[in-house]
């Protein structure tokens, strides 16, 4: 399904005076408003494909219906999004879930959606029906060979589709470790895993980026091979200047200082990209916002400044992507607000006054510090991140056109009450 633009056109004429009235407002209050604009009109958010269908928890799964069903209704549905709110303009495929059996067919009905193929994932956490070893006990890090040769294929294989598609990233998750004290040789464990990442990295095309990312826990509970950033960073520093750290924000033990974390990945010129999610205590893959919208801030507000200070390109320089998918919402819906929490947050983030922010550090005077920060994150930005959504060609209000438009009405229409697996 699709939303006609004289619908757009209608929904946005509709609130067009309220709009400019708040827009006005704030403006009057920035200094550089077209510049800010402009970034956020650039920056774009790739959806995972995995995030379309109702996410489940370990005990349960209830479906809303309409989901979809095949690689081209997804690239479907991230096409509605990116329609809506211009943010979106790019999807993150998972093999073995997504297979393009026709490459130059998925390339071009995403090319009409105006959407990229973002970092493609691997899977070595599930094993596959027909697959000679299993992963039980782990893959890149496996005591067998033969196991492990079968991760580092499969790796490889994701690569050459990426390359069909063009995409330009590929993202390493292990859910490699081990759930009992002594089970394992953590050493060893390493060496498989960093030697199998290897032969992976010599598969890379020249301009490909390799992205490893940790997490601390789950489905291993006592150690995990890739468990934080510390070891990430030994794997992609020991491997070279294509490898980088990816940071799952739902990937942390409690409480993890994960700005800091963020800004001394960038300083070392390893972070490469992020998923987004949010959580109350684990892995929970939340809405983005919905828990921790402080913390968020206090991220993107080192990603700002850590960019600027290497001159990187906000828009092109990291791989920006959604990872969450739950239970109880529309994922449409879910995936709507999702984006609209990272482009308020990276409004805000924008807005910080820097100057005076290392004034008052250089005077340690930590009272203005968190004025100044507090400033900008208390601010309401939604006019400005309206208003670079009008210009780009999207919606003024998306979850609003969503509703009214009766999309997921319409979706249970077009494909029936059936559910997509996505393995998860
Ligand atoms: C993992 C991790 C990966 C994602 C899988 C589905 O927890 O976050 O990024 O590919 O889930
Ligand atoms: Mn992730
Ligand atoms: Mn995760």
């Amino acid at each position: 399904m699709q939303i006609e633009k004289y619908k757009l056109d209608e929904h946005n004429h509709s609130q067009l005076k309220d709009h400019q009235r708040k827009f006005d407002f704030i403006s009057a209050d920035i200094k550089d408003t077209e510049g800010i604009l402009k970034k956020l009109i650039d920056f774009q958010v790739a959806i995972p494909s995995w995030a379309l269908g109702t996410g489940g928890t370990r005990f349960g799964r209830f479906s809303g219906g309409g989901e979809p069903g095949n690689l081209e209704e997804k690239i479907e549905d991230i096409g509605l999004i990116h329609s809506l709110n211009k943010s979106s303009g790019a999807i993150s495929l998972h093999i073995p879930w997504d297979i393009p059996k026709n490459a130059s067919h998925i390339k071009a009905l995403a090319a009409q959606h105006q959407l990229k193929f973002d970092a493609m994932n691997s899977n070595t956490f599930q094993d596959q029906p027909g697959q000679p070893w299993s992963y039980k006990f782990g893959s890149m890090q496996h005591v067998d060979k033969a196991v492990r040769k079968q991760a580092v294929d499969h790796n490889i294989e994701v690569i050459k589709y990426g390359i069909e598609l063009g995409s330009g990233s590929l993202t390493v998750w292990l859910s490699d470790g081990s759930c009992f004290p002594g089970q394992m040789n953590f050493r060893k464990a390493f060496q498989n895993t960093l030697e199998s990442l290897q032969a992976v990295y010599a598969a890379l095309p020249e301009q490909w980026k390799m992205f490893v990312e940790y997490k601390a826990f789950e489905p291993n509970f006592y150690s995990t091979t890739v468990g934080d950033w510390g070891q990430s960073l030994l794997y992609t520093s020991k491997l070279g200047s294509k490898a980088y750290t990816l940071v799952d924000l739902g990937h942390h033990l409690p409480n993890a200082n994960i700005e800091q974390i963020v800004a001394l990945l960038l300083m070392e010129g390893k972070l490469g990209g992020f998923h987004f999610n949010d959580s109350k205590y684990g892995d929970d893959d939340l809405t983005v916002g919905s828990i921790k919208p402080y913390q968020l801030f206090l991220i993107f507000n080192e990603l700002v400044e850590g960019m600027d200070a290497k001159g990187m390109n906000h828009a092109n320089d990291l791989g920006w992507m959604i990872d969450a998918s739950h239970n109880v919402k529309d994922p449409l819906e879910d995936l709507l607000q999702s984006v609209e929490a990272i482009m308020i947050t990276y409004a805000q983030a924008l807005l910080v006054d820097r100057k005076k922010l290392v004034e008052a550090q250089l005077v340690n005077d930590t009272v203005t510090s968190q004025e100044i920060l507090q400033q900008a994150f208390r601010t309401d930005v939604r006019p400005l991140v309206a208003e670079a959504r009008l210009r780009s060609g999207g919606a003024l209000q998306p979850l609003a056109l969503f509703r009214s438009e009766k999309v997921r009405e319409n979706l249970i229409k077009e494909r029936g009450k059936k559910t997509v697996a996505t393995g998860l």
